[in-house]
């Protein structure tokens, strides 16, 4: 199955506001029908974060989790990842309780801290649907995503219990030690499943050169993984783009980016997820099945979640 891609649809983060773009989807109801929809276009994953239906603030609310899972696993057979990076502000207790209590298949795992910076997009953005936005993004110039190895311990501990699959968020080359140390020190086993984001500030820029690095730097401290690309802003496809010529995977969405091209906004998840289903088919990468991502990834299947 080396030539299928796994595709995977951020349907709507923690990281844009409401008033950055009206597609952006904000109830379980919103958040279900882009998966399903991204489904239907070739994504065999989606990550999930969910907000307040009324403000559309990233919200903790367990409920609101269950009732977005279960709506998207009601539906189709997309793997369904659960977002542990939360929002900003979440506790890391916090963070970790839809693992514990819903045992998804797969969620992501932040591999270390950094000053998860957004208040730049104030630069761009003047104009804000709701009251909270503004401030949101201000407090992360002085914001630090908590991840430390005491964290990460814990969360691969309850990952463990749960069966659940991390996905490794990894910001920075730095990270990729810290996966190594904890593979290495028996808190997970390989191969990992790694996602590279790139492009937030704080963390390394959205460079074809940076890419490289990190997937030969990863191959050299880990041995086998799986990798996947994710890129916040313009650069989302084209080092998608480069991820597929890489043999990895990639993720597209509005949680990254609210663009379909330059100054055409996205209307949906769906949109971006068909833009990189016709590059990975031009490229000879054919979308994985969600049942071939199961077995790719060695996912333990629907049947085991509680939801
Ligand atoms: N909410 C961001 C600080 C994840 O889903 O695990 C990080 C994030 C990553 O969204
Ligand atoms: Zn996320």
């Amino acid at each position: 199955m080396d030539d299928k891609v796994i595709i995977t649809a951020a349907i709507t983060g923690s990281i844009h506001t409401p008033g950055m773009s009206p597609y952006l989807p904000i109830t379980p109801q919103e958040i279900a029908d882009e998966a399903v929809r991204a489904w239907e276009a070739g994504a065999a994953v989606c990550h999930i974060h969910v907000r307040n239906p009324e403000t559309g603030r990233p919200s903790p609310d367990l409920n609101l989790i269950k009732e977005t899972v279960t709506k998207i696993k009601n539906r189709c057979d997309v793997v369904i990842n659960i977002s542990t990076g939360g929002s900003l502000g979440m506790t890391i207790a916090e963070r970790l309780q839809p693992v514990i209590l819903f045992r998804p298949e797969l969620a992501s795992l932040n591999a270390g801290s950094m000053n998860f910076a957004l208040f730049h997009a104030l630069e761009r953005y003047r104009d804000f649907k709701y009251d909270w936005e503004k401030a949101y993004l201000a407090m992360t110039e002085d914001f630090i995503f908590p991840n430390t190895f005491k964290s990460m311990g814990e969360y691969l501990e309850a990952f463990r219990s749960t069966d659940t699959k991390p996905e490794f968020e990894a910001y920075d080359a730095g990270m990729v030690n810290n996966i190594a140390f904890l593979i290495q020190n028996g808190h997970t086993r390989g191969p990992v499943l790694i996602q590279f984001v790139m492009g937030i500030l704080g963390g390394i820029g959205a460079h074809v050169k940076n890419l490289v690095f990190l997937v030969n730097y990863a191959r050299r401290q880990l041995g086998e993984f799986h990798f996947s690309v994710c890129v916040a802003g313009r650069s989302q496809f084209p080092l998608g783009t480069q991820s597929l010529l890489l043999g990895g995977h990639v993720r597209v969405g509005l949680e990254d980016n609210l663009y379909l091209e330059r100054g055409r906004l996205a209307k949906s998840n769906a949109e971006q997820v068909e833009k990189m289903v016709r590059i990975a088919r031009e490229l000879g990468r054919e979308p994985a099945t969600p049942a071939e991502a199961r077995l790719m990834l060695g996912l333990k299947g629907p049947d085991g979640v509680n939801f």
